[in-house]
Formats: C-alpha cells, structure tokens, sequence
C-alpha cells in the first residue's frame, strides 16, 4: 500500500485501484451472471477486488460496506438488497472520502450526493414491456384474464418497479386482474411454493407474471405438478433472460421474458476508474436491452453469453 500522508485511500498491490463490492447473494442466475461479470471485468481492468456475498440480508451489506470503509479502498460499488434503510452507511463512506456506485438496484436516499452515479436497468419500463405483450396477446378478447404475480425481494427496487411498470400499462383494460400478487423472493424453491398456494387458491389462472426467470422456473414445477399445462392453460411471463429461462421459452414452457442485462462488470470498472480519478460521470448509466419471443429465444440461445 502507498497511500498519501495524508490518510488517503490505500492501493491494491501494485498502485491497482481497490474496490470492495458488496453484493446481494446468490439468489438466482442472473445474480450468478452479475458476480462473474464484475469479477473477471475486476481482473481484466487490473482491478483488486475485494467481495462479499450478503445472502439477501441488508445488515450483511452495511456490515461488508463499513469494513470497505475501515479498509480504506479506493471505491465502494454495491447491489443494494433494499431501497430503503442507506442514509447512514452511505454518510459514513461519503465522510471517510470514499465514492460509491450502485450497481443494479437503486436506494430510495434523497440526498444523491451519497453516490456519485446508479449503473443498472430501467425496471419500470422492464415491467411495462411484460404488460404490453400482454395487452396484444389478448387484443381480441373481451373475457377477463385472470393474472398472478410473483414479486421479487420484498422492498427491493426491481420488485417494486417491475409491480409498478406492469401494473401502469394492464390497468388501463378492466379486462385484466391481477388476483394474487406475493413475494416469492427471486428464487426458483420460492417460486414454487407461492405458485403452488396460488394454484390450490384459485381456479382460474390464466397468466403467470414472474419478475424473473427464476421463480417462474419453480413456478412451472407447480404448475406441471397441478396437472396444467406451462405455456399454455398458463401462459408465463418473466424477466432477466438467463439460460435456463430462455430454454424454457424455447420450449414453449415460457411464452415471453423481458431481458434484463446482468453484465455489468465492464461499465462498472470504467465508472469506477473515472471517479477515483475524480472526473465527472453521468448520473444515471441505463442498460440497453431488449424482449424475446419464443421463437426469437430459440435464435439466440446458441450465443447467449450466460
Ligand atoms: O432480475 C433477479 C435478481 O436486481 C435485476 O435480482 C436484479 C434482479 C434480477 O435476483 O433475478
């Protein structure tokens, strides 16, 4: 380490920038993709990467973010589980001169000078996108559609704006009910157990809303498990994109998956490189992204990187 007299961030072994990156879990396989991107993109840019997993719990995060403070690392970068809960920690790292980016997930802080800028999707208009395919697969009918929702993560910003995008575009035609709507959590065991409480529940589903591929995985073991048919007496909607889902959708289990880019790890080192040297960056970094059809995921599940 060389740090300045003056009490100034550490460096990594041979003057590399430090970063500690204080992640959600391992709760899915977009989570998955997102830890493999930021650790090799970490390596390739010749960043030292400090890790930790949080196991889905905010406590486990602020505790991994105030050891990267009492570390001194040159950045924090983090995927907050939660939005709401930060303004301490985040104050903490501000105070110890230290910038934080978030990646993925947004906090719900109003004071924005606590991170100097939020690299991830859009989940609201990720949502609206599920509710427009919706909206066209049943233009012609007039019958009312029945729709369960699997929320992700409780409090968490994709669970959150994915509700809100869907909910914004399928409020518009009386048409549509969402009849049952619970977290299961973003993961694939949750994802099950809910559908299948959903299902003795209620007779009469008609379209499964997932916020992401995971859960809607479980979801179809449920479905298959009641006797339906995944696909078609349901028809599944998700998010993420990752392989195994885009599998499923080419299997017609799934009919539509809204992408959500899990590889984040280039952007984030550039980011990362431009703050500690102190230089401006845009304040909102929005992934590009795109929708798959069934047909569209049977093209491009042979190149798809994750
Ligand atoms: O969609 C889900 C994961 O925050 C965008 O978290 C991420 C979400 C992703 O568990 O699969």
């Amino acid at each position: 380490a060389c740090g300045g007299g003056d009490g100034s961030a550490a460096k990594g072994g041979d003057g590399a920038l430090v970063m500690g990156f204080a992640q959600v879990g391992a709760e899915s396989g977009w989570r998955t993709a997102n830890t493999k991107s930021v650790q090799e993109s970490a390596k390739s840019a010749g960043v030292e990467l400090k890790f930790s997993d949080a196991q889905q719990k905010q406590e486990n995060q602020i505790k991994a973010i105030r050891s990267y403070i009492q570390q001194k690392v040159d950045v924090i970068a983090f995927s907050p589980v939660v939005e709401s809960g930060w303004d301490t920690v985040l104050k903490e790292a501000k105070e110890a001169n230290i910038p934080v980016i978030l990646t993925d997930r947004a906090v719900d802080s109003k004071d924005t000078s606590l991170y100097k800028t939020f690299l991830g999707s859009d989940f609201i208009e990720e949502g609206r996108k599920a509710g427009k395919w919706l909206v066209e697969e049943y233009k012609d009918s007039k019958d009312p559609v029945n729709i369960v929702e699997l929320q992700g993560t409780t409090g968490s910003a994709p669970a959150n704006d994915r509700k809100a995008g869907f909910a914004e575009v399928v409020s518009a035609d009386s048409k549509f009910n969402v009849i049952a709507s619970q977290s299961g959590d973003f993961t694939r065991a949750k994802g099950k157990e809910v559908m299948e409480a959903f299902l003795k529940a209620n007779p009469k589903i008609d379209v499964l809303y997932a916020h992401n591929d995971d859960m809607g995985l479980g979801a179809i073991e449920a479905i298959e498990g009641a006797g339906k048919v995944p696909g078609k007496d349901i028809k599944i909607i998700t998010v993420d994109a990752v392989h195994d889902g885009m599998q499923a959708l080419a299997d017609g289990k799934i009919n539509y998956i809204v992408e959500c880019s899990p590889l984040l790890g280039p952007q984030l080192m550039d980011l990362a490189k431009k703050v500690v040297k102190g230089e401006q960056v845009p304040a909102r970094v929005v992934t590009e992204e795109t929708t798959f059809t069934q047909e569209q995921a049977k093209q491009a599940l042979p190149t798809r990187q994750y």
